[in-house]
């Protein structure tokens, strides 16, 4: 079953995006507003928390029919029977992730330079989260901005490949469209955006998906 990569949701459990709403709550409502496939994304809890909430999110997808991916750890996705995980470069590699998850599973991983994505295509990726497309304090500690430009580079130079493609980093309502249009190659565009703080920390997440998802509907040439 191919993969809807559109709006792709990614948590943060951070106060200052979440802003002490429960993130199961949140995210049902994003899901209530169209997004497309969720990862579970936190950097700072302890195993037995990140297995109780993934879990948790996983009942909600699951209620909505929308695979849930998980961050960093391929333990986690197991532990939860998630759709699969999405590693970054200093992750468990590839094929150590292949060989442990169930048959069917979706690994996606973060690329930012042509090496690193054909790489990715290479070992057999479901997806690529290419980034950092701008500047976000979602993320600090990134090495590279695209921007639509870069992206179209990238893009252009895995034209020959039918993987999946997700920008990440800074999109929101009012630069979406840009996104998805200026990054377009003649042979190959992204095939949905990540976001963040634009749903998680909206304060209405249901209203905010459904922004993006119309926008995303009606980019012109986004098909
Ligand atoms: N990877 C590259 S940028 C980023 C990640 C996880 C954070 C994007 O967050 P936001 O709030 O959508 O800008
Ligand atoms: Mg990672």
């Amino acid at each position: 079953m191919p993969v809807d990569l559109s709006l792709y949701l990614v948590t943060d459990s951070t106060p200052a995006i979440l802003k002490g709403r429960d993130l199961c709550t949140v995210v049902e409502e994003a899901l209530k507003g169209g997004v497309t496939i969720v990862q579970y994304r936190d950097k700072t809890s302890d195993t037995g928390v990140l297995i109780a909430t993934a879990s948790k999110l996983h009942q909600v997808t699951q209620k909505y029919g929308v695979p849930l991916l998980i961050n960093d750890r391929v333990d986690i996705a197991l532990a939860v029977g998630a759709e699969g995980v999405h590693l970054g470069q200093d992750d468990m590699v590839f094929e150590a992730a292949k060989k442990l998850l169930p048959k069917g599973s979706i690994i996606g991983i973060s690329t930012s330079t042509v090496e690193e994505a054909k790489k990715a295509i290479a070992d057999g990726a479901d997806y690529l989260g290419i980034g950092a497309m701008f500047a976000t304090p979602t993320k600090t500690n990134t090495k590279s901005f695209l921007g639509p430009a870069g992206t179209q580079a990238l893009l252009s130079a895995i034209s020959d490949s039918s993987v999946g493609t997700v920008s990440i980093g800074g999109i929101n309502h009012s630069n979406v469209q840009r996104v998805l249009y200026q990054s377009k190659s003649p042979a190959k565009g992204l095939d949905g955006v990540a976001i963040v703080s634009a749903i998680i920390g909206a304060e209405d997440p249901k209203a905010s998906a459904e922004k993006f998802s119309n926008l995303i509907k009606n980019t012109p040439l986004f098909a």
